[in-house]
């Protein structure tokens, strides 16, 4: 085997999919796109480094420039979630959600949570992290014209169940939580009550959405790099210092030694960075990201789409949910992506199977930052309707998208702003 050219093989694929999403309309809603000064941090070589504990408390030397690094992150993020707890050190939102659950049950606790085919993360679901770590779950029940919780049935079910922990935080996620009520709920039978704002992260961050932290939750996760738009990675945010409760130091030791030991230290770098860019920017970035979103879902139901929320707004974050017709999210999301969309298949209330869904999630974070606003939704609303209501070969429409797209392709909400966002950086240059 020529192993030269199969390492050039791999480098190829990647270029070929800077082209492939160059070219196309990003709309998965768990995504985005790395500012300039982020992208730097990956290739440092922070990304080859070692780091365990807290930083000035390390098991190994050579740290001494990381844990600057680290403490600014720290810093910055406490300032940007209005937290008196920062832990930037989880590689994912799962692992930190994992981390919570290592520190704050053990097997065979209850945990109240959302089902997955209401939203909630597979972190949250018996497959996923919870099921790893032998929760016992107990589901809220789902207003599915609301697209929210039943804030009556999941108060009466944390009420009942007097769970360990009670979950929130959805990855379909059009709504904001009624926390406060819920929260009280928790409280009054023992909770703790944890809230996944992965998806959101960045909307809460820029003022624009819900702020658990202040409605009752006692921890908040979140992943790094969907509506906040930094480097893939998780953080977890708190109201109470490690020296303020026993329960905070747990919280330290679930994530080292629990759930990691080195971390991904270039991912660090980027996220302090992120941190100090949605500072900057991240109030007119959720503010645009939210008034597309709704923009884009009216423009989807007044061209037929079944939207879902219509009574109630549509949407409030970054996400749109439509449904495509009994099992046909696949089918839908693979036109889609012939079209040169790319989305994801989504299970909607009712569906009962994960592979057979009925819906297709949209989200407008990634197009925003490209620099779209309400004009170019309705543009790509008519885009949708070709491909999926009038039927149009998808091969046809992509024509229109490239073309369209050729104008988006440089970042917004970001210092040094204005570079391609897709170009292939090149460091070997033979
Ligand atoms: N499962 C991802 C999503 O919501 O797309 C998040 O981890």
């Amino acid at each position: 085997m020529d192993w030269l050219k199969e390492a050039l093989f791999v480098r190829e694929m990647a270029m070929e999919n800077n082209r492939m999403f160059g070219d196309a309309l990003p709309m998965i809603a768990s995504e985005n796109i790395l500012s300039p000064l982020c992208k730097e941090m990956l290739i440092t070589d922070f990304h080859g480094r070692y780091a365990e504990g807290n930083p000035g408390k390390r098991y190994y030397q050579g740290c001494k420039f990381f844990d600057e690094v680290e403490s600014k992150a720290i810093e910055l993020a406490k300032i940007l979630f209005n937290a008196k707890y920062a832990d930037v050190r989880p590689t994912s939102g799962t692992v930190a959600n994992m981390a919570v659950f290592k520190a704050w049950t053990k097997p065979s606790d209850k945990v109240t949570v959302l089902d997955t085919a209401d939203g909630a993360h597979i972190s949250f679901g018996k497959w996923g992290a919870a099921g790893l770590r032998g929760l016992e779950l107990h589901t809220y029940p789902f207003d599915s014209e609301a697209m929210n919780i039943d804030v009556d049935g999941a108060i009466a079910t944390i009420r009942k169940v007097e769970p360990k922990l009670a979950l929130f935080g959805q990855s379909v996620f059009l709504f904001p939580t009624p926390l406060k009520e819920l929260a009280d709920a928790a409280h009054e039978v023992g909770a703790k009550v944890v809230y996944d704002a992965a998806h959101v992260l960045g909307l809460i961050a820029g003022g624009k959405f819900q702020q658990p932290l202040k409605e009752g939750a006692d921890v908040m996760t979140g992943s790094t790099h969907k509506t906040l738009p930094g480097p893939q990675g998780g953080v977890i945010l708190a109201n109470k210092t490690r020296d303020e409760s026993q329960d905070m130091k747990y919280l330290d030791w679930g994530v080292f030694p629990g759930v990691t030991s080195s971390y991904h230290l270039h991912h660090v770098a980027a996220k302090a960075i992120a941190f100090a860019e949605h500072l900057a920017f991240g109030k007119q970035y959720a503010e645009q990201i939210i008034k597309n979103a709704k923009k884009l879902a009216e423009e989807l139901y007044n061209h037929g789409f079944d939207v879902l929320g219509s009574n109630h707004g549509f949407t409030e974050s970054h996400q749109i949910l439509f449904k495509v017709g009994k099992e046909k999210g696949g089918e839908a999301a693979q036109k889609l992506e012939e079209a040169g969309i790319i989305a994801n298949m989504n299970m909607v209330p009712g569906d009962e199977h994960p592979m057979r869904p009925s819906g297709i999630r949209l989200g407008v974070q990634e197009l925003t930052r490209l620099g779209m606003k309400e004009g170019e939704m309705e543009e790509i609303a008519k885009f949708f309707k070709r491909v999926l209501i009038d039927g149009e070969e998808p091969a046809k429409v992509k024509k229109d998208v490239v073309e369209f797209k050729k104008n988006y392709r440089k970042i917004h909400y970001c210092f040094y702003e204005g570079e391609d966002a897709y170009e292939y950086i090149k460091l070997v240059q033979k």
